[in-house]
């Protein structure tokens, strides 16, 4: 799907700010009152202040009054969301005009002509944060009636992350030509040198066009070449590179009986990413990913898009030494990969696919006796279709270098192998540059009992040895991670390893003479051990620490407000473990760190 971008032919109108709001019902024929106000976008949950409604269950409305721009003949209006969390009905006077399923992902409603004669609207918009096992991520879903007879809605989050909802990212009125470019696929095929590029530029448009031109620009909005073709040979190209980004701009118009119809103008970059014989390529480079698996959370905000805390982020990300994160465990906004692809930062890109494990703390205690996750789950058409919205909307990205199928699905259990073959067909028949595909392994599945990483191109692992597994014990730990690692290397030699989680709970400020659990100390230590036996592996080519900040969380025994294993604070402070991070982050080059 296009990002909402100003041209010739399109407008954008923004329309964050405070809506009217309210949890539970409302009739949309009605006015909704001001009583209640929320901010978009954001989560509503820690903006409303009150306990009970922070952890509300089921249907809550936005509505707000808008103005209206003038609209030709040849033009449309639309309204949309950059993602509302995780179920949305918009209604314009009333009137329902569609619904989108699925918290991460943007989407679009255009508004019948009938409904702007009058020069303003009432929209509103229905949205729902139940999840249950029809949905991704997965919760567990139940009632409690109340002393008032009234049912009370509970979702138990059947993963490690507060469920927070709300219009959490822009909502944009647009107003376009009807007849306009729906869709662009950028695809480049490289020279061997890599001095040359064949760049194939296939769009679609909502109706038929007699022609067309295609421009490509460089970052100077210098114009390169311009063709009536799809097909373009770039000589001398410039790379993408791992933090050194260089973006070109493909400019498409469109003519019908000689008249510009449409313009869009899509970023890319060129560069090269490919899996061979246990190296993760990028420009024929074996490169070392170094980073973190990130939650989008912050004070106040919750989920809500914060763009300062993104930029600040990544330039925290790129101060340690660092050079790549994965968008655990969701989709990000897409001011989030705009940002990456500026900054030369790769990208790991997931869907929403936490919490495929039924039945988590039993397996725990009863030492994998349950087995019912793949009965269980009737995720299938929520899993497919995350696929798709998310390949759709960031198939251009060059940071994007590979996608995740699930973050730690019970991948060792009975049927796992059968629910995961089409969906990592489907990444692969949808994104025209065939990005390399990982799921990313929980630590129940080792070698001998996962059964489906043979699927996948990279073997991504989420390892908390010495933390929960062995507590504490960084002896034990560190043989239980050489030899599990080794056993990885030993199963699948031609195929790369990435440790995508690894990390310890740590209160800033917490100090022990013996390397204790939470303190300062034992985070460095843990840390140490853990890149004593990385640094020993061959085939081990990146480290995403778990996590880069503390963030919030379900209550639950093991968390003091929150999943406290960040570098940085919640607040962007960061852990003495930093300082040792810097010193040996910026000492690995991001390319030929692995001497084979
Ligand atoms: C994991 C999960 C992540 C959790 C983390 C933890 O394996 O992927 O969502 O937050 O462990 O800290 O327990």
């Amino acid at each position: 799907m296009l990002y909402p971008l100003l041209t010739k032919t399109r407008r954008v109108y923004d329309l964050s700010g405070v809506w009217n709001f309210t949890l539970g019902d409302h009739d949309p024929q009605r006015l909704l009152s001001s009583e209640e106000l929320m901010v978009v976008p954001s989560s509503f949950n820690d903006v409303i202040v009150d306990k009970d409604k922070r952890n509300y269950i089921g249907d809550f409305w936005y509505e707000r009054l808008v103005d209206l721009p003038s609209v030709s003949d040849t033009e449309e209006l639309v309204i949309r969301f950059g993602s509302v969390t995780h179920q949305a009905k918009v209604y314009v006077n009333g009137t329902f005009l569609g619904e989108h399923r699925g918290g991460f992902t943007p989407f679009e409603i255009v508004i019948p002509d009938s409904f702007y004669q009058a020069g303003h609207i009432k929209l509103s918009v229905c949205v729902n944060n139940c999840l249950d096992k029809t949905t991704l991520p997965v919760g567990n879903y139940s009632e409690e009636v109340n002393e008032d007879g009234s049912v009370k809605k509970i979702v138990k989050e059947n993963f490690d992350f507060f469920n927070y909802a709300g219009i959490h990212r822009p909502v944009k009125l647009i107003v376009r030509p009807k007849n306009h470019i729906s869709d662009i696929a950028i695809k480049s095929v490289l020279s061997d040198d890599l001095k040359s590029a064949d760049i194939e530029i296939a769009f679609t448009t909502s109706k038929s066009i007699d022609s067309y031109k295609i421009t490509i620009l460089d970052e100077d909005k210098h114009i390169l070449t311009e063709t009536s073709m799809n097909h373009i040979h770039l000589e001398q190209v410039r790379l993408w590179e791992v933090l050194d980004a260089y973006l070109y701009t493909a400019r498409i118009e469109t003519f019908c009986h000689g008249l510009l119809v449409d313009v869009f103008e899509e970023r890319f970059g060129l560069r090269k990413v490919e899996v061979k014989e246990a190296q993760f390529l990028i420009n024929n480079k074996p490169v070392y990913f170094k980073g973190f698996g990130k939650h989008e959370d912050t004070f106040i905000n919750g989920r809500g898009l914060n763009e300062a805390a993104n930029l600040m982020d990544l330039n925290l990300l790129k101060e340690i030494g660092a050079n790549s994160f994965r968008t655990s465990h969701y989709p990000y906004s897409e001011e989030m990969m705009r940002l990456a692809d500026r900054m030369g930062i790769l990208v790991i890109n997931e869907v929403p696919a936490v919490g495929l494990f039924h039945n988590f703390m039993a397996s725990l205690d009863l030492d994998d006796k349950d087995n019912g996750t793949w009965n269980v789950m009737k995720t299938k058409e929520a899993h497919e279709q995350a696929i798709r919205e998310l390949v759709k909307r960031d198939k251009n990205h060059p940071s994007v270098v590979m996608w995740v199928v699930a973050n730690e699905p019970a991948s060792h259990e009975e049927g796992a192998h059968d629910y995961f073959e089409p969906l990592v067909q489907l990444y692969r028949e949808l994104d025209p540059e065939k990005r390399p595909v990982t799921l990313v392994n929980i630590m129940m599945a080792t070698p001998d009992k996962d059964q489906v990483m043979d699927l996948v191109d990279v073997i991504c692992l989420n390892r908390y040895y010495a933390w929960y597994v062995d507590h504490g014990d960084l002896k034990k730990g560190e043989d239980g991670l050489r030899k599990e690692l080794l056993a990885w290397q030993e199963k699948f030699p031609k195929k790369p390893i990435i440790m995508t989680e690894y990390g310890a709970d740590t209160l800033p400020g917490l100090h022990s003479s013996w390397d204790i659990p939470y303190t300062e100390e034992f985070q460095s230590a843990f840390y140490e051990m853990s890149h004593r036996v990385f640094d020993s592996l061959p085939n081990l080519v990146g480290e995403q620490v778990w996590n880069f900040a503390d963030f919030e969380t379900n209550l639950m025994l093991l968390r003091v407000q929150g999943n406290h294993k960040g570098l940085f604070s919640r607040n962007r402070q960061p852990k003495q473990v930093v300082r040792d991070f810097k010193e040996r982050w910026r000492a690995i080059p991001n390319y030929h760190y692995k001497k084979k």
